[in-house]
């Protein structure tokens, strides 16, 4: 057990949950944390997080409280919109869904009836729950269908889409996903949606730091809603935003707010406030396209180890492995690395023969590593260390994945985490 000296009331006050959080923070700093949606946040959000904005109560919207004392809150949530609008190019911002599926949530409660046809990325292509997956109130109250990739490029196939789409009359079309490892094409989707007259709504949790650093192209002009987490390749606290057009803007309001919510959680609108503010520095802008430049360089020196890549490689910041000609289940991989200091997760690919919590692959990325400073010349050493690992996860070699672990170890302490404590 590790005590921290960074939290001393806490460690004062409730040693155990101290130790706790200390053993997290030496975990998250000895390890290569590969996971595509995780980073790591900046000293200046974590400050926000802990601050005396969660001690209030503030339903409604700035100006439209239903609870007084709102002098500094409300200027807290105008800045964090005022900044959303800025860097993403938007007419409106809401940044009160307390992460992603409410924030999706909202937008079925602002366009669509119980029962409607809804349509977005399958879950196991790629996709979202929340984009009508089965499993999910959004397939269990309304009707999804649902697009893949092509099994022969795992790219998404847009006459399917269209075909699809012509066919069922979505009322909301989703597009973006969880395991979508190209640049997602907003036009398309766009024209398709225009064509059977649907609510394009771009989920881009997973880009949305790649967006705002321009290393991927915006959702705007063409979706109507864009919905977002904060914290994943934006480098925010966990928390979500719905952007739009202005004629959009009063349905998603009315959604979250009342619809679906109750007060904001305004300490995590401050740091998103934070984040948005750190998304406009120039070393942002350099920091989105290193992830891009780490996951292509990492792609390719996976490829020369002869790696299987659902589509071939990347073009974000996520690399979605199938492990299926490596003889090791995707599982299995994901426990060995994390063994070995490596954080991923085990993933379904594209028709994965093999079931969602046993499937054929592993999804990596680099936005976590691009944080700590990693670049290029370091991913040939990523990729052997995951080709190591595999490779040990197949023959039960625990020697060398311990091995592995004290190289990455070595590597890591080179490279300070943004927001943890050194030394
Ligand atoms: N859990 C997120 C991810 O890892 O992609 C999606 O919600």
């Amino acid at each position: 057990m590790t005590v921290s000296l960074s939290h001393p009331a806490l460690s004062a006050e409730d040693p155990e949950l101290a130790a706790l959080i200390a053993d997290e923070e030496q975990l998250q700093s000895d390890t290569l944390r590969m996971i595509p949606s995780e980073n790591y946040v900046s000293q200046a959000v974590l400050e926000a997080t802990g601050t005396v904005l969660t001690n209030k109560y503030s339903e409604g919207y700035p100006g439209r409280r239903y609870y007084e004392g709102q002098q500094n809150i409300d200027r807290v949530e105008l800045l964090a919109v005022e900044r959303a609008k800025t860097v993403f190019g938007a007419e409106h911002a809401n940044v009160q869904p307390y992460s992603g599926s409410p924030a999706n949530l909202a937008v079925y409660l602002a366009f669509a009836e119980p029962g409607d046809t809804v349509m977005g990325m399958s879950l196991p292509m790629g996709g979202h729950l929340t984009h009508g997956w089965g499993v999910s109130a959004t397939g269990t109250w309304f009707r999804g269908v649902q697009y893949g990739v092509r099994a022969d490029t795992g790219l998404t196939d847009f006459d399917e889409v269209r075909e699809l789409a012509v066919k069922e009359r979505p009322k909301i079309i989703f597009c973006g996903g969880t395991a979508v490892p190209r640049t997602i094409d907003f036009a398309a989707f766009a024209e398709i949606a225009r064509e059977v007259d649907a609510v394009l709504v771009a989920d881009i949790a997973h880009i949305a730091g790649l967006v705002a650093g321009g290393a991927h192209p915006s959702p705007f002009p063409h979706a109507d809603v864009v919905s977002t987490t904060t914290h994943k390749t934006l480098r925010g606290p966990r928390g979500a935003m719905l952007l739009s057009h202005e004629s959009k803007a009063k349905a998603l309001d009315k959604a979250v707010f009342p619809g679906l919510q109750g007060g904001p959680h305004n300490h995590t609108t401050a740091a998103i406030a934070v984040a948005l503010h750190e998304a406009t520095q120039p070393s942002f802008r350099d920091y989105a396209h290193s992830v891009v430049a780490n996951a292509k360089a990492l792609a390719e020196s996976l490829l020369e180890h002869g790696f299987e890549l659902v589509s071939g490689g990347t073009d974000n910041h996520l690399i979605l492995m199938d492990l299926t000609r490596n003889g090791v289940p995707g599982k299995v991989a994901a426990k060995a690395l994390d063994r070995a200091g490596i954080v991923v997760n085990y993933n379904t690919v594209p028709f994965d023969p093999r079931k969602p919590f046993d499937p054929s692959g592993i999804r990596i990325g680099t936005p976590s590593l691009t944080s700590r400073g990693l670049g290029t010349d370091q991913m040939p050493l990523v990729a052997q260390w995951i080709d190591r690992g595999v490779a040990a996860a197949g023959n039960g070699d625990e020697d060398a994945l311990a091995k592995i672990r004290a190289e990455v170890r070595d590597v890591m302490a080179a490279h300070p985490a943004p927001g943890l404590p050194t030394g």
